[in-house]
């Protein structure tokens, strides 16, 4: 079993209510495959957008599992659900209705253009490590620091903690 840590974000709502409800899909439908276990997820963030700044604020979130899934394999069930909710690649950081991206994989590095862990730009994000922060405070990611260490550089983005 490999601890994983996944990034969920949303900025559009798609065919359901508002981008919390493509996240709480996409919980239910991690939840539900047989070889992702013991699934802690966040709260949700709203976040300012980083990259393109027309397009609206994201929901952000972080989820923890353990799986036997290798790691492309757990890709293609990511690539999956983001399909089933209407994802549309077209611009890159534009928005979207569902991104899932997997942050850390047991202690894998991995670059390849498919697939790059740890995810290159995690620690600079507050979106990625607040929520992080959340679930595992200590944990050590680039560079011998802790995600509450690589917090302390990100302090002017704007993020808020929604109420669940
Ligand atoms: N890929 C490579 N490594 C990974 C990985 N660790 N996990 C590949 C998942 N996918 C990975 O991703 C493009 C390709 O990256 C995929 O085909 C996959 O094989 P994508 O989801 O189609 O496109 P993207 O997300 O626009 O690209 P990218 O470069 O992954 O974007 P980022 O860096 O993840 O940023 N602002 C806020 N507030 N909140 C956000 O969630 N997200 C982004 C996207 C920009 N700004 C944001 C947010
Ligand atoms: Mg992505």
């Amino acid at each position: 079993m490999e601890l994983v840590y996944l990034g969920l974000g949303s900025n559009l709502a798609g065919t359901l209510d508002n981008p919390k409800e493509q996240l709480n899909k996409a919980l239910q439908t991690l939840s539900e495959h047989p070889k992702l276990n013991d699934l802690v997820c966040s709260s949700f963030y709203c976040t300012n957008p980083i990259g393109p700044q027309d397009q609206p604020d994201y929901i952000n979130a972080v989820v923890r599992l353990y799986t036997c899934l290798p790691p492309f394999d757990l890709l293609d069930y990511l690539q999956t659900i983001e399909s089933g909710q209407e994802r549309i690649r077209d611009r890159r950081w534009g928005p979207r209705t569902l991104d899932l991206d997997i942050l850390i994989y047991g202690k894998l590095v991995l670059n390849e253009r498919r697939l790059t862990i740890p995810h290159p730009r995690m620690s600079e994000r507050a979106f990625v490590l607040l929520p992080m922060s959340e679930i595992d405070p200590q944990l050590v990611i680039t560079d011998c620091k802790t995600v509450t260490d690589l917090l302390e550089n990100c302090l002017d983005q704007r993020i808020v903690k929604l109420q669940k």
